[in-house]
């Protein structure tokens, strides 16, 4: 505050918060019928993962239940939801696949 002699003429600042943009977990979920090796292909395809990577993933979901693939922003994050989605129907496949904020 520049001015303080009275009020001719007051400068008011006013506090700039910059906040990050949120982020989001995409979840891959377990069922019984999704083959292995297209879950596989899904975390190769879509979140270019390695054979390694990808199958240790797939793994964990199978055993867990549920894992984080990946955090992206909201927009990648849905990209992402869709992509695996449309492409496990495509294969008539029960394969699910939903996101979450961090
Ligand atoms: N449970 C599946 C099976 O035994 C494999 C699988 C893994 C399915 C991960 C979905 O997200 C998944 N064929």
């Amino acid at each position: 505050n520049d001015n303080d002699d009275g009020d001719a003429s007051v400068v008011v600042e006013t506090r700039t918060r910059t906040k990050r943009p949120p982020l989001y977990k995409v979840l891959l979920l377990n069922d019984d019928y999704t083959p292995m090796e297209f879950v596989v292909l899904i975390l190769e395809q879509f979140f270019h993962l390695n054979h390694a990577q990808a199958f240790e993933i797939m793994l964990t979901v199978h055993k867990k239940g549920v894992a984080v693939v990946g955090v992206f922003s909201h927009e990648i994050a849905e990209t992402k939801v869709a992509q695996v989605m449309d492409f496990a129907r495509k294969h008539q496949h029960p394969l699910q696949c939903t996101m979450e904020k961090e």
